[in-house]
């Protein structure tokens, strides 16, 4: 029998900071495509539009005007899926559980500019985007009832995003969500083995196979992750171990920022689209303890397969079992890295 490797033959992946696996199918990748073929459709979008409830001057669904702001701008959600005031109670039978669930959420404009999104943003425009997380990260996790602190963006028709104009959210809550404390449970274990951060160590590993690292700046690494799910899936870990935003220096907020325009521009030129994912924002809990074992890192999970449209969907096996990827994170990492640096829209 011919002898294993991870470019030819099924196997499965460990992610580590999640303690679960994900299948992936090399061979499958140069089976002939089938599935779903869409349009695209690239509008060009105005720098300022009348209609825009994000733009600047302009009323909200709920009443509220924007102010005519020229730097991110961030307002509480007028849909908010958790509030402040909930009562607390909840349901407690052993088969039947549920607990009041207070929080804030709110939304906020990455950009007065209508046409842009990040990758076409100047790195010292991202930069304040950056100040505002971390200040809104303190300020909201400075809140008894907040716990938790999840930033992040929604990019895209594609991602349910309800409007193109650049901007995030943040939903803030008492209890650690799924994910995050899925991550927790991970980083607390290595950490209290090895006294060191799991992420930093894996950074440093990265850094050494080179296989899958799309970027470094001083600060920041840009990579697929070892366990990427989804076919360009990335991650933007700071070198340093930090375990939140408020850790950051002013130069390496900077770097961030140039770190998510640098993916992000990547992403726009690998199918010539403004390339839609979900992203977010991993760093500690705002409960008053000491998370020696978080490490802030953001985590990209881009839907696009093949082209600006074919996406992946995540069904059947991957609803029922586990998810599966077939394009290795190793050839996913090497088609970005090899794109040009400049968006391809300023070419
Ligand atoms: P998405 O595009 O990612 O759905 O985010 C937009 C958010 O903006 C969404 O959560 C909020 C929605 O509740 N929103 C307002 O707060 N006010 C509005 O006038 C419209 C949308």
């Amino acid at each position: 029998m011919a002898q294993f490797n991870m470019e030819d033959h099924p196997h499965k992946r460990l992610n580590v900071l999640t303690g679960e696996w994900v299948l992936v199918s090399p061979h499958r990748a140069k089976r002939p495509w089938q599935g779903q073929v869409e349009k695209t459709s690239e509008e060009v979008r105005p720098e300022y539009d009348p209609k825009c409830y994000l733009c600047p001057g302009n009323e909200r669904i709920g009443g509220h005007m924007n102010p005519q702001y020229n730097e991110p701008f961030v307002f509480v959600n007028d849909f908010s899926a958790l509030l402040k005031d909930t009562p607390e109670g909840g349901v407690d039978e052993e088969l039947f559980q549920a607990k009041s669930e207070s929080g804030i959420c709110k939304v906020i404009c990455f950009s007065p500019r209508h046409d842009l999104t990040v990758p076409e943003m100047e790195v010292s425009e991202i930069k304040k985007v950056v100040d505002l997380w971390t200040s809104e990260y303190k300020s909201i996790g400075e809140n008894d009832f907040v716990n938790y602190v999840q930033i992040f963006e929604n990019k895209g028709s594609v991602m349910g995003c309800s409007n193109p104009h650049p901007h995030g959210q943040i939903w803030s809550n008492s209890t650690v969500p799924n994910e995050p404390a899925k991550k927790q449970v991970k980083m607390k274990e290595y950490f209290d083995k090895k006294g060191k951060s799991l992420l930093a160590d894996y950074v440093a590993a990265e850094l050494e196979k080179k296989e899958r690292v799309l970027f470094e700046n001083e600060h920041f690494v840009g990579l697929v992750p070892y366990w990427a799910v989804w076919p360009f899936e990335a991650m933007i870990v700071s070198k340093r171990h930090v375990t939140n935003l408020t850790e950051l220096t002013e130069e390496e907020k900077e770097a961030f920022a140039a770190a998510y325009k640098e993916l992000t521009v990547m992403y726009d030129n690998l199918f010539e689209v403004s390339f839609p994912y979900s992203a977010g924002i991993h760093q500690a809990p705002t409960d008053g303890e000491e998370h020696p074992e978080w490490h802030l890192h953001m985590s990209f999970y881009p839907p696009l397969l093949r082209s600006a449209t074919v996406k992946k969907f995540m069904v059947g096996y991957e609803m029922l079992g586990t998810p599966q990827r077939d394009i290795t994170a190793e050839t996913s990492a090497k088609r970005l890295r090899d794109l040009s640096k400049v968006h391809y829209k300023h070419r």
